[in-house]
């Protein structure tokens, strides 16, 4: 009879089809594990002057994050990459919304430098943290924003003479307030001034950015040096 052969292939192709379509979905399941926050890492920003720490450590270490020196030559970058390689990765992601400008409130001392984020927790870490830049009292600070959002404002503060960022974990009491600016306009490359006086030595710069495309909160720590 006709109908039998035709019946076998038809079971056959449907289930190689089966076969093909499963190892589609195991092919993505496992592009989108090895590649956490995809969606994410094609937006969104950070401050890469001065770098933040997420930041830095992606830029010198990224392309050799397994290399054993790092533990010996940038101890903090080797720490957090050993707590979660992907703060580095998402260094762009480090992002809370509908904050309401509530920063201090919903963001506990000693959580600072992850915005809150238990992801980003070695981000908090004390210790030798490396200063990418040395800073007279005016500086320029630099946004390198993927997504162009646009800032209704950026808060910049600095923490104390006397706070030691390599023994102590930052609080809001550590921190004085410099300035907060005004509205810039989507861009990828958003850049502003700030006047300091009184700074010498190593200090954390602890910059918030209030995105303009929706209520989305960022804050970072970069390690400086005063001159
Ligand atoms: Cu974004």
């Amino acid at each position: 009879m006709r109908s039998h052969k035709p019946d076998l292939s038809n079971g056959r192709s449907r289930s190689a089809i089966r076969k093909t379509v499963q190892a589609l979905v195991l092919l993505v399941a496992l592009m989108v594990g090895t590649l956490p926050w995809t969606g994410a890492a094609q937006a969104h920003g950070t401050i890469i002057n001065p770098m933040t720490r997420a930041y830095q450590c992606w830029k010198t270490w990224g392309s050799q994050h397994m290399n054993p020196a790092m533990q010996t030559q940038d101890p903090m970058c080797w720490q957090a990459f050993q707590a979660n390689p992907d703060t580095m990765w998402n260094w762009m992601s480090a992002l809370r919304d509908g904050l309401g400008g509530a920063f201090q409130a919903r963001t506990p001392d000693g959580q600072l430098c992850s915005n809150g984020l238990a992801r980003n927790n070695s981000l908090n870490q004390v210790g030798a943290w490396k200063t990418t830049a040395t800073l007279s009292r005016n500086f320029t600070v630099q946004l390198y924003d993927q997504a162009s959002h646009g800032a209704d404002y950026f808060r910049v503060y600095v923490s104390k003479n006397g706070f030691n960022p390599t023994t102590q974990r930052l609080g809001w009491g550590n921190l004085d307030f410099i300035t907060q600016t005004g509205r810039y306009a989507p861009a990828q490359n958003i850049s502003f001034n700030v006047s300091t006086s009184g700074y010498t030595g190593q200090h954390i710069l602890f910059i918030i950015w209030q995105a303009s495309h929706l209520d989305q909160a960022y804050m970072w720590c970069s390690d400086v040096n005063f001159a």
